[in-house]
């Protein structure tokens, strides 16, 4: 059991938690998390790579070493190969860097940075080391999943001595302009610089060189200190962690030397950054150079178990995704830096005048960013929009677009550490009945195995976890619990044993089974990096298996950063050897995302037979696992800065391509006061992934316990949710084929507008106009929401017009019960309105379309996407998908397919044919035009037949809109069908 407030060492053994209690007493509590992460002058390679990089900016002549070699050179079918020299000293010795730059047909470009010794084997590793000798070249194995094909209609566009152009993208638009020497790129649209490669010099491939031992050099006696002997020798290169580097209690055996990898990507005109998540942080990323309100240190990205993580930093925590959006009114740009190890990426901004007499009139400002890794190839990919959707949807064609998920997912989920027995599980479940709470999953964490054994049951707290199950199961709710990455090794355990004779764990770097410590005390770890690991591991959950486990089971994956307690930074060696004699360095940033795929494969198919959509919770992530499931962002604290922080790193989340995500609902640590876990729920209610959970340690707080009127006002939270939810998976659809954000942030959805492009803590909700703002801050009963548009906005709940100006922000009173949610004019989005327990509860309810008509008065569209949540038979077009048009001048409001298939076109399977079944209910039109008024009917046109439906007018009053109500429309929900207002 675990003592509260434990350490930042991840916890572990019982004298660790001693030992850190102990020291906690005497540091202030922030401070000790922070030491236990290294920072850049503790990490070697980034240490190194910023000193070269103050050298090459403080020089003033600086001249960077690499060059490419003319003869070298060629371009074709899209692509240009040349090799770079690096010169690393006066006597004219030199590395070649084998570089190739694609040019994709998707209009983005690569180029990748090899190292041709390396590449070529012809290096020696040190003290034995099994591992192997290449760069890691393997990590777009992992991670991307198309869109590499290569533009053929890339072309040359000028070229002489010392540089080549090479013309590429739609229409030719863009221009990669390849200097030789020294080696620059300059990547263009429409003939202006967005993107520059090594402008500064800053490019570093730490080439491979063997150890030259140096003699210690003899002390005479009466010989001054060592420190004022230092002074005396010329500098040279930072050569003390070259072969080993030390923290903490560990040290790493370094086999290859210093390989890192680095160069500055600036971003020209653009004052924005975003991305590279996940941080405690503004959406829009600060610079890390020092100065006032800036970060001291680099943003950080190298997964690990960020024990009470601290805000507003740029600490690394448990995921990361490489991808950056540059933004400046109207433009777009992006980089994705695929490099699975430990990475740094230093932001400075500068102002610069185009007119240096105009004194900072019309300057504009450009950010220049330091992208570090310690190992890995160089391997960067160049997107230039120009709009946020180009650059989302063009990433998502490499890494993949988020998965369809299980329709249940996006209810509400129950977890705490620990629901303590079965007898409790099913007591949860009853009053979140009697209560009329809806919910859809309830979540087991470690206590629930026998010993932390994973895929076992502790027979005395859980004897009936079928029984368990099939409670849960008769009004569609379903279980999740956690199996985790470490294995308990101890004899008598078949899951320990198999992975040990079957050589599926992890290798230390003597390439024998690597044994640390996590929860069960000493552990292995399975290496999903292994084909057969993964089969294995898969074999593991079918159902006659993973006893006590049904067809309503899902997983929840913690800890695979991996946390190990014992080890550096409380993760594995990076001289640790996976699957392919791959050192853990290499792989670290990936090793979440295997482990995660590996368990959504393993649950896909659990009996001969089934094939469903999995659901997976992963803490761990990289490019690429937005494929593969959900997020969350790790041990917050119920306090109101962690609720506040936890929107941009939602947001963040949603532009980097992984949008699945949200925070524990009321803080992990701690207990939240009622008015903070009331407002967390109205906040989580609009994360995509929304979970309630909470520290072993801390009080209950199921929804039901924090009395009224807290309940009360959580209840209608959720129930607001769960309305909702056909909007909240027609926008999952629209994540899954194009790469948007679930919910978005204002320079996604207003990219010209200036004003807004830092804005993190409003956002919309998919294409639906809801415009929500929750509150974050404790006692406040008001909040300003900042109006992107000349658009009329209407308040969800009462209808109100909201009177403002585009740009300017309007006050909106948030009473404890009330959250601030605005409807954007000129949307339609779909809603089921019966309240019920569970999501597959309402899965043959009416729908409510929502109308909200725009300024012009005319026109209103939206979309509504239906599949039966649970197979792949939506590949197979089986979904509904409706577009909606309100046309005013026409006086109809009509739904066709959205992608103009016809309906005979489609072999209904089981699932369509009793959707059939299902209506439109009504439809609720705010900000009707009196015209409207005049009508007590419409007439409702559908397959073949016409009907009338009443209509409720109320005019406007007060400040509220006019709007109308059309009852029991009566159309099919999947058919054509038209109401004619005249
Ligand atoms: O499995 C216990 C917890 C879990 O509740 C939490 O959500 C994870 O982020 N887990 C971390 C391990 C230890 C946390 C102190």
């Amino acid at each position: 059991m675990l003592v509260s407030g434990q350490s930042s060492v991840g916890t572990g053994t019982a004298l660790i938690c001693l030992l850190s209690a102990f020291s906690a007493l005497f540091t202030p509590a922030v401070s000790v998390k922070e030491h236990d992460f290294k920072k850049c002058d503790q990490s070697g390679f980034c240490k190194r790579n910023r000193a070269f990089a103050d050298h090459a900016l403080g020089s003033g002549h600086w001249q960077s070493p690499y060059n490419i070699l003319p003869e070298t050179k060629s371009f074709k079918d899209g692509q240009f190969h040349a090799t770079i020299l690096k010169t690393i000293n006066n006597n004219g010795d030199a590395v070649k860097l084998p570089l190739t730059i694609s040019f994709l047909e998707s209009g983005t470009a690569r180029v990748t940075v090899d190292e041709e010794k390396r590449q070529k084997k012809e290096i020696e590793l040190r003290h034995d080391s099994k591992a192997r000798k290449e760069r890691y070249n393997e990590a777009e194995q992992w991670v991307i999943v198309g869109g590499l094909a290569l533009d053929k209609d890339a072309k040359v566009g000028s070229e002489d001595k010392s540089q080549i152009t090479v013309q590429y993208g739609p229409s030719s638009k863009f221009e990669a302009v390849i200097k030789f020497s020294p080696f620059t790129i300059d990547f263009k649209r429409d003939g202006s610089s967005q993107i520059k490669f090594n402008d500064k010099g800053l490019l570093n491939v730490e080439h491979w060189r063997p150890k030259i031992e140096k003699a210690e050099p003899e002390k005479e006696e009466g010989e001054k200190g060592s420190e004022e002997k230092k002074e005396e020798e010329p500098k040279g290169e930072d050569e003390s962690t070259w072969w080993d580097e030390t923290f903490g209690s560990n040290t790493d055996s370094k086999p290859r030397g210093p390989e890192s990898i680095a160069l500055d990507i600036e971003f020209v005109g653009y004052e924005h950054v975003f991305g590279i998540p996940s941080h405690a942080g503004p959406l829009s990323l600060k610079q890390t150079r020092g100065g006032e309100g800036n970060y001291q240190d680099p943003y950080r990205m190298y997964n690990a178990d960020v024990f009470e993580y601290i805000l507003d930093s740029p600490m690394t925590l448990y995921g990361s995704i490489p991808f950056m959006q540059a933004h400046r009114k109207d433009s777009s740009v992006a980089v994705f830096w695929l490099n699975a190890a430990e990475t740094w990426v230093d932001i400075t901004k500068a102002k610069e005048s185009k007119n240096p007499l105009s004194l900072g009139i019309n300057a504009r400002t450009t950010t220049t960013t330091h992208w570090i890794s310690e190992s890995g190839l160089l391997d960067v990919f160049v997107f230039l929009g120009p709009k946020p959707h180009d650059i989302t949807r063009k990433y998502g064609e490499l890494t993949g677009y988020s998965a369809m998920p299980q329709e249940f997912a996006i209810g509400y989920h129950q977890c705490r550490w620990n629901y303590v027995s079965d007898d409790d599980v099913k007591d949860v479940d009853r009053k979140m009945d009697k209560f009329k709470i809806p919910y859809d999953v309830i979540w087991l964490d470690i206590e629930y195995t026998d010993d932390k054994k994973y895929f076992t049951w502790d027979s005395h707290t859980f004897p009936d976890p079928i029984g368990m199950g099939k409670q849960l199961d008769s009004h569609g709710r379903k279980l999740v619990t956690i199996i985790d990455p470490h294995i308990k090794n101890v004899d008598g355990y078949q899951v320990s044993s198999e992975l040990k004779a079957k050589e599926h764990a992890v290798k230390n770097k003597e390439g024998n089974i690597f044994d640390g410590w996590c929860w069960p005390g000493s552990s292995n770890w399975i290496d999903a990096f292994s084909p057969a690991a993964r089969e294995w591991w898969a074999s593991l959950f079918k159902y006659d298996s993973f006893k006590g486990t049904m067809e309503n089971t899902w997983i929840w994956n913690d800890m695979n950063e991996p946390s190990v307690f014992n080890g550096p930074e409380t993760t594995m060696p990076k001289d640790n050897l996976h699957y392919g004699g791959w050192e853990h360095r290499d792989v670290h940033n990936l090793n979440g995302m295997t482990f995660h795929n590996a368990t959504a494969h393993a649950v896909t198919s659990r009996k001969p037979g089934e094939l469903r959509r999995p659901f997976v919770l992963t803490r761990a992530f990289f490019a690429g696992s937005q494929r593969v499931g959900a997020m969350w962002t790790g041990d917050n604290q119920a306090a109101w800065d962690h609720l506040e922080a936890s929107i941009p790193m939602v947001l963040s989340q949603g532009i980097a391509g992984f949008p699945f995500s949200g925070a524990d609902v009321g803080g992990f640590f701690g207990n939240p006061d009622k008015d903070l876990l009331t407002r967390w729920y109205q906040a989580g209610a609009f994360y995509p992934f929304f979970r309630g959970h909470a520290h072993i340690d801390a009080r209950r707080r199921e929804p039901y316990l924090a009395g009224e009127p807290y309940t009360a006002i959580i209840t209608a939270a959720l129930r607001l949710r769960y309305t909702l939810l056909p909007s909240w998976y027609t926008a999952f659809r629209q994540a899954n084929v194009d790469g948007s954000p679930i919910i978005k942030p204002m320079f996604y959805t207003h990219p010209g507008e200036e004003a807004g492009l830092a804005i993190d803590d409003q956002f919309f909700v998919g294409n639906t106009g809801l415009l929500a703002k929750p509150v974050t801050e404790k006692d406040k009963l008001s909040v300003d929401i900042w109006i992107p548009d000349d658009e009329v906005y209407y308040d969800y709940f009462s209808y109100n017009t909201i009177s403002t100006a585009k740009g300017k922000k309007v006050t909106l009173d948030a009473p404890l019960d009330k959250i601030p949610l605005l409807m954007q004019g000129g949307h339609i989005f779909a809603r089921r309105d019966r309240p019920r327990r569970s999501s597959a509860l309402m899965k043959w309810d009416d729908y409510t379309l929502v109308v909200t008509i725009g300024r012009d008065g005319k026109s209103a569209e939206g979309d509504l996407y239906v599949d039966d949540g649970d197979s792949f038979d939506f590949e197979k077009g089986q979904y509904i998908h409706r577009k909606f048009v309100l046309d005013a001048a026409a006086k109809t409001l009509s739904s066709t397919d959205g992608e103009g298939r016809d309906p005979k076109s489609i072999k209904e399977g089981q699932w369509m044919k009793k959707m059939r079944e299902v209506g439109v209910d009504k439809i609720i039109i705010v900000g009707a035009p009196a015209s409207l008024g005049a009508n007590k009917e419409v007439t409702v046109e559908s397959e073949g037949k016409s009907w009338s439906a009443s209509v409720e007018y109320t005019p406007a009053a007060k400040g509220q809109a006019a709007f109308a109500v059309i009852k029991k429309v009566g159309s099919r929900i999947g058919a054509d069908w038209k109401v004619v207002f005249a």
